[in-house]
């Protein structure tokens, strides 16, 4: 009898001990600050696969660059060392041009045009990162990105010599296509370098201006809606398949509404951005035509770099997103 019942205890401490460990803990390192509206919406998605899976899957966000920098996430989910993260994908743009095709000016430069160029460049992605040992979970585009400059500006001739800060080697090559001296630095950097005076000016969207508080030490935004970068939530393969079926669809499906999501907030914020950074005093300009102009000329040389460096399939890429591109404003012939 009492061998029976301390067997059975046993039995019990066991069903404890392995519903226990069926407990799995992932990081997720991220690279922006915790109000951002993709952490956000990050720690919403963490939220979501938690309750979905009764708290088997706990995803721990941790924002602001805090346990890996920006350009260190992608290789720390390759190597396991986080299951999980998340990456601008423009900063990858040296391992494969797929990655920095929403970093080219004017190539898909309104919230429609760049859902249009995701969902072309999403199967390229994915593909890519598999190969890689990774998967893709969600990608949101962060708002269109305009100049911040101290100085007003009316082309880019007005831009020369002056401190650039970059993000990405696409935000380089605009520096040095407009002859401006270029210094990479990342988001969570950029309030320090503002304040030191390391960069005078930088293209970014209004969220990273409102983040990194440069209305403190720059006064104009030129809105010029020249591209719209994203983020993506990307997650190691091996990671993704030791989870049980249930748990991989309940991420699965968590990360698919918070792809939705994200999209809706970054276009719902964008114009709250601005009115932010026009409240704290900076002006926001819609550029002149010889600036657009400019820009666009930019946009051209860098489109063209891109199809010769990504070959037939980057080219085969660019013409569907055209031709979708067509299609949709054929089908919306009311809108401008
Ligand atoms: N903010 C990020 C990338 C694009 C954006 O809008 C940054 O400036 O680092």
């Amino acid at each position: 009898m009492t061998a029976r019942r301390s067997l059975l205890l046993g039995a019990a401490a066991l069903a404890l001990a392995s519903a226990a460990s069926a407990q799995t803990k992932w990081d997720l390192p991220s690279a922006y600050p915790p109000s951002n509206f993709h952490t956000e919406n990050l720690v919403q998605f963490a939220a979501d696969v938690d309750k979905a899976t009764g708290g088997k899957l706990k995803i721990t966000v941790h924002p602001n660059a805090s346990l890996f920098k920006a350009n260190e996430i992608k290789r720390a989910v390759q190597g396991g060392q986080a299951q999980a993260g998340e990456i601008l994908l423009a900063n990858f743009a040296n391992e494969n041009p797929i990655y920095a095709l929403d970093g080219i000016p004017f190539l898909a430069n309104s919230y429609e045009d760049a859902r249009i160029l995701y969902d072309v460049q999403r199967p390229a992605l994915d593909k890519l990162l598999q190969s890689q040992g990774m998967r893709l979970l969600y990608a949101v585009a962060w708002p269109p990105q305009g100049i911040y400059t101290k100085k007003l500006i009316n082309s880019v001739a007005d831009m020369r010599g002056i401190k650039w800060r970059a993000y990405s080697p696409a935000t380089a090559r605009i520096a040095e296509l407009i002859g401006a001296q270029p210094v990479t630095i990342q988001a969570a950097e950029l309030t320090q370098a503002l304040a030191t005076g390391t960069v005078e000016s930088y293209m970014s969207s209004g969220s990273t201006g409102y983040d990194t508080k440069t209305y403190e030490h720059i006064k104009n935004f030129y809105d010029t809606q020249a591209w719209l970068p994203k983020n993506a939530v990307i997650v190691n393969k091996k990671a993704f398949e030791s989870l049980d079926k249930p748990t991989q669809d309940a991420l699965l499906k968590a990360a698919a509404e918070a792809d939705a999501r994200g999209w809706k907030v970054s276009q719902e914020k964008n114009e709250w951005y601005k009115q932010q950074l026009a409240d704290k005093g900076m002006t926001i300009h819609r550029p002149q035509a010889k600036l657009k102009q400019d820009l666009q000329q930019v946009g051209a040389i860098m489109l063209a770099d891109w199809e010769k460096s990504a070959g037939p399939d980057g080219q085969a890429l660019v013409a569907s997103f055209k031709k979708a591109q067509a299609a949709a404003a054929a089908k919306a012939p009311a809108k401008k």
